[in-house]
């Protein structure tokens, strides 16, 4: 994502898919195609087809091995700067997906209780015709904007074309990013200039000299460039602080861990701007000539005191000094990792990235090796004929995206209000929800809220690969083509080595299956919209890559990929800061605007109430949220999520290592069966799982009911006051071992700066 803030903001007003490349899922315009590319004999006996994996959003280069007919192996494109011939565990477990027995094959009619999995099959003509009746009719009956439609990823925004062009101000509902890396991405545009947290990571730690990892739980969380910079840099030397309630994977290889108390970050993050400033340990050319707002910055925190900071963190003084003096001397080859996921306690979640990125600031740390970089434009041209014809949309009275966070509009439709609206009619009714590649109801925290909004819709369909909680809960689903049988649209990456290469089908799509374009072809000419006006789908691969000089052939002879040259680092001299003052906000007047804080402040999350502990997450090294729990492959290595409970407190409760449990949130939600990791590497205060377990879909046979979902214990969500992203760290658990409520015993005393969570329960 190469925008910055001036450029996004007027690309904001004029179109919402303009952002589809920032979000995490989106990686630019994704329009898939169907003919078989052409592949080369290679190693195996195997023809070679490259393409790009969608196993994540990472969107790592590819090389397909097809024997037979059939995808035997998958590797990385040895062309490719970022990844070379490696893949992840899920990269690789690709070929499982295509032969999953439990994909949706067909085009599906629900025939039970939404949820309940019971279906009957029928044709194409039959789903497609059934689908653009009851758009019809829901649009006539309540307007357009009674359309919804939730996306995530590459295979949506095709289908996003279409309501966009019903008129409805609700088709960029990406829930993905409201639960994901909103706030981070916030903080940064307006603090740098630019979004660090994109498809892609703009943060250099293969250069580094010393990393900082708050949460940032990398070799748990694996996108395979962005783990072999931070292996680089660690092979280089650098030093490496983590600052996590769990002894996580990057602990493990930390000079200095810091075990915080959950929900304090921002505490120590102020008080070391303040060490950094009154210890004049910060960059003083780079912040008289390229920040402003250092004076406000140096006001508003010079009271937070580490002496402060280690009571409210629960940590020791001299590690936190140690820690913040090893990463000033590093500086300004210094990685403040601006991490990713950020939707953790709802208030405050900008503020701790924007306390991530003045420090990155402070220490000079922009547009340098080791820093966060500048991401290089690839340029490729647009087709017009993937795209729907659209009218301008007319407002409505009371608007759902011009809602009550300030600066959510550009990002889209706030998820927590779209699904408050489908429940209670206000602003306006919402009767009528399109999905596509976001699995709802493990995704959006409170699934009960969510399959009470789904029970409330006069319709719901969804286009998927795998039958989850979505396709289960729908009531018609659309089989899609798996990456690995389509195109999408030509892929630029503008990380430090930029390049141009194309996802293209490595088998042709199997049962029914049909690709995200064809269906919002086929979809469009039942509702009259014009557009798509593309035979097939090479030709707007082609298109695109016209501008750049190529074509599919040239791709292909140059073994998939193009390489540019990149432009990360810049002089002194010629940095240009992409905000409206040109500069660095330290403070960011805009925020003050709407009566938010110009400079970060503390602002605690409550502590679990007497009898409770927090409940954390992560991921899983070798799953992709709940999308590949039924690979077979992947399922092999790890079927089940476990909870890791501190020892000390697991002795107090008389619980053994791998005894099954279930849990109780602060409403009396209870959990699926799980086992426990009983370790000294998680602090008394909470307890952690990873997401994507503890599948509620039948149809998935593998994964049905194997572990615990976190998001099932999420009933309490704050969302943030900036852009309405929904907290997720905001939920208490005791445990239930034989049937019997176990109360947690509070082992770290919590201080008087944090209220207790008010539980209506405890
Ligand atoms: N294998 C795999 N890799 C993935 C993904 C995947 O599904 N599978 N998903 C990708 C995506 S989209 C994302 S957004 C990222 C998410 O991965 P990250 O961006 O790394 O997520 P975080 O929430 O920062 O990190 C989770 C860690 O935060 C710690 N933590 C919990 N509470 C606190 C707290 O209050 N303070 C601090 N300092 N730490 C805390 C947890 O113990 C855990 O170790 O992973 C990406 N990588
Ligand atoms: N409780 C809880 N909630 C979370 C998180 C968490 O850690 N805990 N993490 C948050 C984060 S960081 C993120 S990024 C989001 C991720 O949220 P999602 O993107 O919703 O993640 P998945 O659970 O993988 O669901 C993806 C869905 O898309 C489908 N799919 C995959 N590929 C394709 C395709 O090619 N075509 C079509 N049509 N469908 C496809 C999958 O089968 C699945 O149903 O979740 C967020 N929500
Ligand atoms: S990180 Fe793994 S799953 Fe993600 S794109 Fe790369 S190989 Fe695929
Ligand atoms: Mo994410």
């Amino acid at each position: 994502m190469s925008l910055n803030r001036r450029e996004f903001l007027k690309r904001s007003t004029a179109t919402c898919a303009a952002l589809t490349a920032m979000r995490m899922g989106g990686g630019g315009l994704f329009r898939p195609a169907s003919a078989a590319a052409s592949g080369l004999p290679g190693s195996l006996g195997a023809a070679e087809v490259t393409s790009v994996c969608e196993m994540c959003f990472w969107r790592c280069p590819i090389v397909g091995k097809v024997k037979d007919g059939k995808l035997v192996k998958i590797e990385g494109n040895p062309k490719s700067p970022v990844n070379g011939t490696r893949v992840c565990a899920r990269g690789n477990s690709g070929v499982q997906l295509v032969y999953d027995p439990d994909r949706v094959k067909y085009p599906m009619k629900r025939k039970g209780a939404r949820g309940e999995g019971k279906w009957v099959r029928i044709t194409w003509d039959e789903a497609l015709d059934e689908i653009a009746h009851n758009i019809q009719k829901v649009k006539k009956q309540y307007g357009p904007h009674a359309l919804a439609y939730f996306d995530h990823g590459a295979s949506a925004e095709n289908m996003r074309g279409i309501f966009k062009a019903l008129g409805t101000e609700n088709y960029t509902g990406e829930p993905a990013f409201f639960q994901c890396v909103g706030p981070a991405a916030l903080a940064y545009l307006n603090t740098v200039g630019y979004i660090t947290t994109g498809t892609r990571q703009y943060n250099d730690m293969g250069h580094a000299k010393a990393i900082l990892l708050i949460g940032s739980h990398l070799g748990e969380n694996i996108h395979v460039s962005h783990i072999r910079e931070y292996i680089q840099g660690l092979s280089n030397g650098a030093k490496l602080v983590v600052v996590d309630p769990r002894f996580s994977a990057a602990a493990n290889k930390a000079d200095i861990y810091l075990p915080i108390r959950p929900g304090t970050d921002t505490a120590l993050l102020l008080a070391w701007i303040n060490h950094v400033i009154s210890h004049n340990l910060y960059d003083k050319d780079f912040v008289a000539n390229h920040c402003q707002g250092f004076d406000d910055l140096k006001a508003a925190t010079k009271n937070y005191s580490m002496d402060w900071a280690a009571r409210v963190c629960d940590l020791k003084v001299p590690d936190m000094v140690a820690a913040i003096e090893l990463l000033a001397k590093a500086s300004p080859n210094v990685n403040i990792h601006p991490g990713r996921h950020s939707t953790w306690y709802g208030k405050g979640d900008v503020g701790r990235h924007q306390s991530q990125a003045i420090l990155t600031a402070l220490f000079g740390a922009v547009g340098v090796p080791g820093g966060i970089y500048f991401p290089t434009k690839v340029k490729k041209g647009k087709a017009e004929c993937a795209e729907a014809e659209a009218e301008e949309i007319q407002p409505p009275k009371v608007s759902l995206k011009e809602g009550k966070y300030p600066f959510s509009a550009p990002f889209g439709t706030v998820t927590a209000d779209t699904i408050k609206a489908i429940i209670t009619g206000k602003p306006y009714p919402v009767k009528l929800l399109g999905v596509n590649g976001v699995n709802i109801i493990q995704t959006i925290p409170n699934p009960y809220e969510t399959m009470k909004a789904i029970n409330n819709l006069d319709f719901i369909f969804c286009e998927d690969i795998m039958a989850g909680e979505t396709a289960a809960w729908s009531d018609i689903v659309l089989p899609g083509a798996v990456y690995l049988e389509r195109y999408d649209a030509v892929y630029s990456y503008d990380g430090l080595t930029p390049y141009l290469t194309v996802r293209q089908p490595v088998v042709p799509a199997l049962y029914e299956a049909k690709s995200p374009y064809w269906i919002a072809k086929n979809l469009a000419k039942r509702l009259n919209i014009k557009g798509y006006t593309c035979d097939k789908e090479e030709d707007f691969i082609e298109e695109e890559l016209k501008a750049a000089g190529l074509s599919l052939a040239k791709l292909h002879a140059e073994g998939g990929i193009v390489t540019y040259p990149g432009k990360p680092y810049r002089d002194r001299n010629e940095l240009e800061i992409g905000t409206d003052s040109g500069k660095v906000n330290l403070a960011v007047e805009e925020f003050a605007s709407k009566g938010l804080d110009a400079v970060p402040k503390f602002i605690p999350a409550p502590a679990p109430p007497k009898g409770y502990t927090r409940l954390i997450y992560g991921r899983s090294p070798v799953h992709t949220f709940s999308r590949t729990m039924n690979n077979e492959w992947l399922h092999h290595e790890e079927p089940e999520n476990r909870l890791w409970l501190n020892d000390e407190v697991a002795k107090h409760l008389g619980i053994k290592d791998d005894e099954v449990v279930t849990l109780e949130n602060q409403d009396g939600k209870r959990s699926l069966p799980i086992k426990v990791l009983v370790t000294p590497g998680i602090r008394p205060d909470a307890v952690y799982m990873t997401h994507g377990f503890g599948s509620r879909s039948p149809l998935l046979s593998r994964a049905y009911k194997k572990g615990a979902a976190d998001g099932f214990m999420m009933t309490n969500t704050i969302e943030d006051p900036y852009m309405g992203a929904t907290s997720k760290r905001t939920n208490f658990v005791r445990i239930v071992k034989d049937k019997k409520v176990l109360a947690i015993p509070e082992l770290r005393p919590v201080p008087r700066e944090i209220p207790y969570f008010k539980s209506k329960r405890a």
